[in-house]
Protein backbone atom coordinates (compact mmCIF):
# COMPACT_ATOMS: atom_id res chain seq x y z
CA UNK A 1 0.00 0.00 0.00
CA UNK A 2 1.56 3.45 -0.60
CA UNK A 3 -0.16 5.68 2.24
CA UNK A 4 -3.26 3.83 3.10
CA UNK A 5 -4.95 3.45 -0.23
CA UNK A 6 -5.91 0.10 -1.15
CA UNK A 7 -5.32 -1.01 -5.19
CA UNK A 8 -8.00 -3.51 -5.81
CA UNK A 9 -7.06 -4.85 -9.63
CA UNK A 10 -9.80 -6.20 -11.95
CA UNK A 11 -9.31 -9.67 -13.39
CA UNK A 12 -12.30 -9.93 -15.39
CA UNK A 13 -13.17 -13.68 -16.20
CA UNK A 14 -15.96 -12.47 -18.81
CA UNK A 15 -16.43 -12.94 -22.25
CA UNK A 16 -18.01 -10.13 -22.47
CA UNK A 17 -16.33 -7.18 -19.95
CA UNK A 18 -16.67 -3.57 -21.67
CA UNK A 19 -13.43 -2.83 -20.65
CA UNK A 20 -10.90 -5.42 -21.70
CA UNK A 21 -12.94 -6.91 -23.94
CA UNK A 22 -12.84 -10.65 -22.83
CA UNK A 23 -9.31 -11.12 -23.56
CA UNK A 24 -8.69 -12.99 -19.67
CA UNK A 25 -11.77 -15.18 -20.80
CA UNK A 26 -10.10 -18.06 -19.88
CA UNK A 27 -8.66 -19.15 -16.68
CA UNK A 28 -4.97 -19.48 -18.14
CA UNK A 29 -5.31 -15.93 -19.40
CA UNK A 30 -7.33 -14.50 -16.43
CA UNK A 31 -4.55 -16.39 -14.00
CA UNK A 32 -1.75 -15.06 -16.08
CA UNK A 33 -3.28 -11.65 -15.99
CA UNK A 34 -3.94 -11.43 -12.16
CA UNK A 35 -0.22 -12.67 -11.78
CA UNK A 36 0.42 -9.54 -13.69
CA UNK A 37 -1.41 -7.21 -11.27
CA UNK A 38 0.19 -8.81 -8.46
CA UNK A 39 3.56 -8.02 -9.72
CA UNK A 40 2.27 -4.61 -10.44
CA UNK A 41 2.05 -4.17 -6.87
CA UNK A 42 -2.37 -5.03 -6.14
CA UNK A 43 -2.92 -5.13 -2.80
CA UNK A 44 -6.41 -7.26 -3.73
CA UNK A 45 -7.22 -9.17 -6.67
CA UNK A 46 -10.93 -8.76 -7.78
CA UNK A 47 -12.14 -11.53 -9.37
CA UNK A 48 -15.41 -11.33 -11.40
CA UNK A 49 -17.43 -13.66 -13.76
CA UNK A 50 -20.29 -11.44 -14.71
CA UNK A 51 -19.79 -8.55 -16.34
CA UNK A 52 -22.57 -5.61 -15.86
CA UNK A 53 -22.46 -3.19 -18.84
CA UNK A 54 -25.49 -2.34 -20.09
CA UNK A 55 -27.30 -4.94 -21.69
CA UNK A 56 -25.17 -8.18 -20.58
CA UNK A 57 -27.12 -11.51 -20.16
CA UNK A 58 -26.53 -12.64 -17.17
CA UNK A 59 -24.29 -16.42 -16.68
CA UNK A 60 -25.59 -19.16 -15.39
CA UNK A 61 -24.58 -20.07 -11.70
CA UNK A 62 -22.12 -23.10 -13.11
CA UNK A 63 -21.11 -20.65 -15.68
CA UNK A 64 -20.27 -17.98 -13.19
CA UNK A 65 -18.75 -20.65 -10.41
CA UNK A 66 -16.53 -22.33 -13.37
CA UNK A 67 -15.23 -19.22 -14.20
CA UNK A 68 -14.19 -17.72 -11.14
CA UNK A 69 -13.15 -20.28 -8.59
CA UNK A 70 -10.40 -22.08 -10.91
CA UNK A 71 -8.77 -18.66 -11.19
CA UNK A 72 -9.02 -17.51 -7.42
CA UNK A 73 -7.68 -21.04 -6.13
CA UNK A 74 -4.32 -20.95 -8.23
CA UNK A 75 -4.21 -16.82 -7.20
CA UNK A 76 -4.63 -17.72 -3.79
CA UNK A 77 -1.90 -20.62 -4.02
CA UNK A 78 0.21 -17.71 -5.42
CA UNK A 79 -0.64 -15.69 -2.04
CA UNK A 80 -2.88 -12.96 -3.53
CA UNK A 81 -5.08 -11.40 -1.41
CA UNK A 82 -8.54 -11.96 -3.60
CA UNK A 83 -11.92 -10.58 -3.96
CA UNK A 84 -14.86 -12.09 -5.60
CA UNK A 85 -17.21 -9.38 -7.58
CA UNK A 86 -20.08 -11.52 -7.44
CA UNK A 87 -23.85 -11.11 -6.76
CA UNK A 88 -24.76 -14.56 -5.69
CA UNK A 89 -24.61 -16.12 -2.61
CA UNK A 90 -23.74 -19.86 -4.49
CA UNK A 91 -20.68 -18.24 -6.05
CA UNK A 92 -19.76 -16.08 -2.76
CA UNK A 93 -19.71 -19.19 -0.58
CA UNK A 94 -17.42 -21.29 -3.32
CA UNK A 95 -15.46 -18.27 -3.57
CA UNK A 96 -14.95 -17.66 0.40
CA UNK A 97 -14.38 -21.85 0.46
CA UNK A 98 -11.37 -21.62 -2.39
CA UNK A 99 -9.70 -18.90 -0.64
CA UNK A 100 -10.91 -15.54 -1.34
CA UNK A 101 -11.48 -13.00 1.64
CA UNK A 102 -13.35 -10.16 0.33
CA UNK A 103 -16.68 -10.23 -1.38
CA UNK A 104 -17.81 -7.56 -3.58
CA UNK A 105 -20.86 -6.88 -4.11
CA UNK A 106 -22.39 -4.97 -6.43
CA UNK A 107 -25.93 -4.92 -5.83
CA UNK A 108 -24.79 -4.57 -1.58
CA UNK A 109 -27.34 -7.77 -0.56
CA UNK A 110 -29.80 -6.43 -2.92
CA UNK A 111 -29.50 -8.83 -5.97
CA UNK A 112 -29.45 -11.91 -3.51
CA UNK A 113 -29.66 -11.18 0.33
CA UNK A 114 -27.98 -14.56 1.03
CA UNK A 115 -24.95 -13.14 0.19
CA UNK A 116 -24.81 -11.70 2.92
CA UNK A 117 -25.37 -14.62 5.46
CA UNK A 118 -22.62 -16.10 3.72
CA UNK A 119 -20.49 -13.04 4.18
CA UNK A 120 -21.54 -13.18 7.92
CA UNK A 121 -20.79 -17.14 8.65
CA UNK A 122 -17.32 -16.73 7.21
CA UNK A 123 -16.18 -13.36 8.41
CA UNK A 124 -15.51 -11.94 5.25
CA UNK A 125 -14.79 -8.77 4.32
CA UNK A 126 -17.85 -6.91 2.64
CA UNK A 127 -18.19 -4.38 -0.45
CA UNK A 128 -21.12 -3.05 -0.74
CA UNK A 129 -21.84 -1.13 -3.54
CA UNK A 130 -25.07 0.92 -4.49
CA UNK A 131 -27.07 -0.32 -6.94
CA UNK A 132 -30.51 -0.13 -7.95
CA UNK A 133 -31.57 -3.41 -10.79
CA UNK A 134 -29.31 -5.31 -12.73
CA UNK A 135 -27.94 -4.02 -15.78
CA UNK A 136 -30.61 -4.74 -18.43
CA UNK A 137 -32.92 -1.82 -16.28
CA UNK A 138 -30.24 0.37 -14.42
CA UNK A 139 -30.40 3.20 -17.01
CA UNK A 140 -33.90 3.75 -16.45
CA UNK A 141 -33.40 4.33 -12.87
CA UNK A 142 -30.90 6.83 -13.26
CA UNK A 143 -33.34 9.51 -11.68
CA UNK A 144 -32.34 11.86 -8.99
CA UNK A 145 -32.76 16.14 -8.29
CA UNK A 146 -30.82 18.04 -9.80
CA UNK A 147 -27.73 18.79 -6.69
CA UNK A 148 -29.06 20.21 -3.84
CA UNK A 149 -32.78 18.93 -4.63
CA UNK A 150 -33.78 17.01 -1.55
CA UNK A 151 -33.69 13.79 -3.68
CA UNK A 152 -30.19 14.32 -5.13
CA UNK A 153 -28.05 11.65 -5.76
CA UNK A 154 -25.66 12.11 -3.13
CA UNK A 155 -28.75 12.29 -0.96
CA UNK A 156 -30.34 8.85 -2.71
CA UNK A 157 -27.37 6.76 -2.87
CA UNK A 158 -26.43 8.17 0.80
CA UNK A 159 -30.01 6.56 2.43
CA UNK A 160 -29.99 3.94 0.06
CA UNK A 161 -26.40 2.69 1.30
CA UNK A 162 -27.29 3.31 4.55
CA UNK A 163 -30.26 0.87 4.16
CA UNK A 164 -28.14 -1.73 3.09
CA UNK A 165 -25.42 -1.23 5.91
CA UNK A 166 -29.25 -1.83 8.27
CA UNK A 167 -29.52 -5.20 6.29
CA UNK A 168 -26.15 -5.99 6.78
CA UNK A 169 -26.23 -5.55 10.19
CA UNK A 170 -29.35 -7.82 10.54
CA UNK A 171 -27.59 -10.27 9.01
CA UNK A 172 -24.50 -10.42 11.42
CA UNK A 173 -21.85 -9.16 9.41
CA UNK A 174 -19.53 -6.59 12.05
CA UNK A 175 -19.32 -2.93 10.80
CA UNK A 176 -15.52 -3.38 10.97
CA UNK A 177 -15.66 -5.83 8.02
CA UNK A 178 -18.00 -3.43 5.80
CA UNK A 179 -16.95 -1.30 2.60
CA UNK A 180 -19.45 1.01 1.15
CA UNK A 181 -18.87 2.25 -2.54
CA UNK A 182 -20.94 4.59 -4.09
CA UNK A 183 -21.45 2.48 -7.62
CA UNK A 184 -20.38 5.00 -10.28
CA UNK A 185 -22.12 4.36 -13.32
CA UNK A 186 -24.76 2.14 -11.98
CA UNK A 187 -27.92 3.92 -12.28
CA UNK A 188 -25.84 6.88 -13.07
CA UNK A 189 -25.42 9.06 -15.79
CA UNK A 190 -22.49 10.49 -16.22
CA UNK A 191 -23.35 13.56 -14.30
CA UNK A 192 -23.89 11.68 -11.51
CA UNK A 193 -20.76 10.02 -11.01
CA UNK A 194 -19.62 13.60 -10.67
CA UNK A 195 -21.83 14.81 -8.52
CA UNK A 196 -21.33 11.80 -6.17
CA UNK A 197 -17.92 12.77 -6.28
CA UNK A 198 -17.96 15.70 -5.19
CA UNK A 199 -20.34 15.06 -2.87
CA UNK A 200 -17.98 12.10 -1.27
CA UNK A 201 -17.20 13.48 2.16
CA UNK A 202 -21.53 13.39 2.55
CA UNK A 203 -21.33 8.90 1.92
CA UNK A 204 -17.96 9.02 4.00
CA UNK A 205 -19.67 10.33 6.94
CA UNK A 206 -21.99 7.24 7.30
CA UNK A 207 -18.57 6.12 9.12
CA UNK A 208 -17.37 3.21 6.39
CA UNK A 209 -14.57 2.90 4.27
CA UNK A 210 -15.05 3.55 0.78
CA UNK A 211 -13.82 2.01 -2.41
CA UNK A 212 -14.12 3.58 -5.66
CA UNK A 213 -14.30 2.22 -9.36
CA UNK A 214 -13.94 4.92 -11.54
CA UNK A 215 -11.13 3.44 -14.26
CA UNK A 216 -12.18 3.26 -17.90
CA UNK A 217 -15.93 4.12 -17.10
CA UNK A 218 -17.70 5.80 -19.62
CA UNK A 219 -18.46 9.44 -17.97
CA UNK A 220 -14.14 9.87 -18.84
CA UNK A 221 -15.02 8.63 -21.88
CA UNK A 222 -17.42 11.57 -22.28
CA UNK A 223 -15.23 13.65 -20.66
CA UNK A 224 -12.72 13.53 -22.99
CA UNK A 225 -14.67 13.41 -25.97
CA UNK A 226 -13.41 14.51 -29.35
CA UNK A 227 -14.54 18.57 -30.45
CA UNK A 228 -17.03 16.21 -32.95
CA UNK A 229 -18.81 14.81 -29.55
CA UNK A 230 -17.14 11.44 -30.16
CA UNK A 231 -15.88 9.66 -26.61
CA UNK A 232 -12.81 8.75 -26.03
CA UNK A 233 -12.33 4.81 -26.75
CA UNK A 234 -12.28 2.63 -23.76
CA UNK A 235 -8.28 1.98 -23.69
CA UNK A 236 -7.48 5.64 -23.56
CA UNK A 237 -8.88 6.62 -20.34
CA UNK A 238 -5.95 5.67 -18.52
CA UNK A 239 -4.63 8.66 -17.46
CA UNK A 240 -7.79 10.45 -16.40
CA UNK A 241 -8.06 7.82 -14.27
CA UNK A 242 -5.27 7.84 -12.45
CA UNK A 243 -5.94 11.80 -12.12
CA UNK A 244 -9.11 10.66 -10.43
CA UNK A 245 -7.17 8.47 -8.37
CA UNK A 246 -4.77 11.06 -7.01
CA UNK A 247 -7.65 13.32 -6.44
CA UNK A 248 -9.44 10.31 -4.48
CA UNK A 249 -6.51 9.48 -2.33
CA UNK A 250 -6.33 13.30 -1.03
CA UNK A 251 -10.45 12.87 -0.27
CA UNK A 252 -8.91 9.77 2.11
CA UNK A 253 -10.58 6.97 0.51
CA UNK A 254 -10.07 3.27 1.55
CA UNK A 255 -9.33 2.25 -2.01
CA UNK A 256 -9.77 2.34 -5.45
CA UNK A 257 -10.95 -0.63 -8.36
CA UNK A 258 -8.43 0.09 -11.30
CA UNK A 259 -7.54 -1.76 -14.23
CA UNK A 260 -4.13 -0.50 -14.72
CA UNK A 261 -2.16 -1.19 -11.21
CA UNK A 262 1.53 -0.12 -12.22
CA UNK A 263 0.39 3.41 -13.11
CA UNK A 264 -1.97 3.70 -10.23
CA UNK A 265 1.11 2.46 -7.85
CA UNK A 266 3.14 5.45 -9.72
CA UNK A 267 0.33 8.04 -9.00
CA UNK A 268 0.17 6.78 -4.96
CA UNK A 269 3.80 7.36 -4.61
CA UNK A 270 3.71 10.50 -6.24
CA UNK A 271 0.96 11.32 -3.34
CA UNK A 272 2.57 9.82 -0.62
CA UNK A 273 5.56 11.77 -1.44
CA UNK A 274 3.89 14.90 -1.43
CA UNK A 275 1.27 14.55 1.13
CA UNK A 276 3.78 13.71 3.91
CA UNK A 277 2.11 10.19 4.46
N1 LIG B 1 -17.53 -1.57 -11.32
C1 LIG B 1 -17.61 -2.65 -12.12
C2 LIG B 1 -17.60 -3.95 -11.59
N2 LIG B 1 -17.48 -4.14 -10.27
N3 LIG B 1 -17.27 -3.28 -8.09
C3 LIG B 1 -17.18 -2.24 -7.26
N4 LIG B 1 -17.08 -2.44 -5.93
N5 LIG B 1 -17.21 -0.95 -7.72
C4 LIG B 1 -17.32 -0.67 -9.04
O1 LIG B 1 -17.36 0.54 -9.40
C5 LIG B 1 -17.42 -1.76 -9.96
C6 LIG B 1 -17.39 -3.07 -9.43
C7 LIG B 1 -17.75 -2.44 -13.60
O2 LIG B 1 -16.51 -2.16 -14.18
P1 LIG B 1 -15.61 -3.25 -15.00
O3 LIG B 1 -16.47 -3.86 -16.04
O4 LIG B 1 -14.50 -2.43 -15.52
O5 LIG B 1 -15.13 -4.30 -14.04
Amino acid sequence: MDGSVVVMGVVNVTPDSFSDGGRWADTDAAVAHGRRLLADGADVLDVGGESTRPGATRPLVSEELDRVVPVIEALVADGARVSVDTMRSEVAAAALAAGATIVNDVSGGLADPGVLDVVAGAGATYVAMHWRAHSDRMADLATYDAPGGPDDVVTAVRRELAERVEAIRAAGVPDEQVVLDPGLGFAKRGEHNWQLLDGLDRIADLGFPLLVGASRKSFLGTLLADADGTPRPVGEREVAGHALTMVLAQRGVWGVRVHDVRGTRDVLRVWRRTSGR
